[in-house]
Parts: C-alpha cells; sequence; structure tokens
C-alpha cells in the first residue's frame, strides 16, 4: 500500500453512522464503506435500512444494519454492545441523524423545541459518551457529529434547529478536550445547504431555492455524496491529529455577506 492510500485507508475500521438510511448520513456511510471500513447503517425504520445495506453491499461494502431511535439510550447501548461484539471495537461514531422543524419561533410549541433538542443535540451526547466508553477501552476511537452552517448564522423559523446545532459544536469541543488524553478525536461536519430528503420542501420554493443559490459562491446546492470525503478524512490517518475543529462544507455560503 501507498502512503497516500495508507492515509485514507479505513479497512477493518468499523464505523456507526447514525441516520444513516438516507441523505448525508448513508452518503458518509458510502464513502467510509468504499475506503474498506465495516460500515453499520443506523436508523429508525429496520427495512429501509436493510434496503441500504443491501445496495452498499451490492457495491461491495461491508456494511450492517442496527436499527434503533438515537433517542433511546438503551437501545444505543445494545447495538453498541452487538456491534462491539461483533468485531472487537467500534473505531467510530458519526453521530449524524437529525430532524427539523419549521415554525416561526412565536408559535413554536414547547413539545416540538424539546424534539428537536432530544434528537439533534442530547443523543449525540448519550451515544458519543456510551460510544467513547468503548473507545476508551480499545485505546482510541473517532467521534464526528454532524452539526450545520446555521448556529452562528441563523435564518427565521428554525429556532430549536440552530440552537441545538449550535450546541452540539460546543459539546464537540468539550468532549475533544476531555477524551484526547485517550486517543480519541472528536470533530464535526457543518453542512451547508444539500440536496436531501430532508430539504425537498426548500429546494422546491423557487424563492428560497434562489436565496441558497445567490447566498452560496459555488452557487448551487450540495450533493450528499459531496460530505463523503470529510468523513473519510476525519476518520483516517490523515486527520489523526485533528480534534475539536468544525469542517464546514457549504460551498462558502458561510462567509458571504
Ligand atoms: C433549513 C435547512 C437547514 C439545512 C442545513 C443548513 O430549514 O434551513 O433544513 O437546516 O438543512 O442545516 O446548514
Ligand atoms: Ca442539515
Amino acid at each position: 500500500m501507498t502512503v497516500a492510500t495508507q492515509l485514507f485507508d479505513l479497512t477493518d475500521r468499523a464505523i456507526l453512522i447514525t441516520g444513516a438510511s438516507r441523505g448525508i448520513g448513508l452518503a458518509m456511510a458510502r464513502a467510509c464503506g468504499a475506503h474498506g471500513a465495516t460500515v453499520v447503517l443506523n436508523g429508525r425504520n429496520a427495512e429501509a435500512l436493510q434496503s441500504r445495506v443491501d445496495e452498499l453491499t451490492a457495491e461491495g461494502i461491508r456494511a450492517e444494519a442496527e436499527a434503533f431511535d438515537v433517542t433511546d439510550e438503551a437501545a444505543g447501548r445494545a447495538a453498541l454492545e452487538r456491534i462491539v461484539g461483533r468485531h472487537g471495537r467500534l473505531w467510530g461514531l458519526i453521530a449524524n441523524a437529525g430532524v427539523q422543524h419549521r415554525v416561526p419561533v412565536l408559535d413554536f410549541p414547547t413539545e416540538d423545541f424539546r424534539r428537536v433538542v432530544d434528537t439533534n443535540l442530547t443523543a449525540c451526547f448519550t451515544l458519543g459518551r456510551d460510544a467513547a466508553r468503548y473507545m476508551v477501552e480499545a485505546g482510541g476511537g473517532r467521534i464526528v457529529n454532524t452539526v450545520s452552517m446555521l448556529g452562528p448564522q441563523a435564518r427565521p423559523t428554525v429556532p430549536a434547529y440552530i440552537a441545538a446545532k449550535e450546541g452540539l459544536r460546543a459539546l464537540t469541543r468539550a468532549m475533544a478536550v476531555e477524551l484526547g488524553s485517550k486517543g480519541i478525536t472528536v470533530n464535526a461536519v457543518a453542512p451547508g445547504y444539500v440536496a436531501t430528503e430532508m430539504n425537498t420542501a426548500l429546494i422546491e420554493n423557487t424563492e428560497f431555492n434562489a436565496w441558497v443559490v445567490g447566498k452560496t459562491p459555488l452557487g448551487r446546492w450540495a450533493d450528499p455524496a459531496e460530505l463523503g470525503g470529510a468523513a473519510v478524512y476525519l476518520m483516517a490517518d490523515a486527520g489523526s491529529f485533528v480534534s475539536g475543529q468544525i469542517l464546514g462544507i457549504d460551498g462558502g455560503m458561510s462567509v458571504q455577506v
């Protein structure tokens, strides 16, 4: 193997990706799998998940399914136990699962605010903490959280999402400073506007679509596949000294006024 390929080789590394039945999570799972990882796809719907696993397997990727709701701590711990049982260790966690809820703040229901924060922030804490316990035992590992370009920047009607994703940026740094001595790096990828099912309503809205295209220096939405490379980098030897970082993948949108 050349130095070049070793830098991005994920052979024999088991990586759990939450929210992996579609969109960014599926793209990151596919990219890591293409670089040799055994990718464990998580989602709430077991059938949809198995379909994705079958697709990746047909592409020559070692893929497995672990269906659970990330807000169910006990289910997450049971899945981690099974994965470590099958593979000896969990190399990486990509805590990507997230939900969106769009309502003007003055009308935003408390229960929806709690639900978004519970999935987009608290579940990343509980699963990240529980995965890190296994990584400590194994002498190290990698955690990547999916945050968002939104956080430092805001737009109307998504207060819960923005608050949760900004909190997840801070959690990434908090975990990085504690887990470094255990050989665990903790980073985040911050997507801009990506053409995923979660954003279908926005893409189909002519005005919103024009806003995104106009506000993005690259002048377009991202394809989910364009998030895969960052996941490989942060899971690979190439990223071995990167921790506490937020890697923006937004076509330049976060820096354009
Ligand atoms: C929205 C979108 C955003 C994008 C992305 C932007 O309603 O504005 O869903 O949340 O998904 O997170 O960075
Ligand atoms: Ca997003």
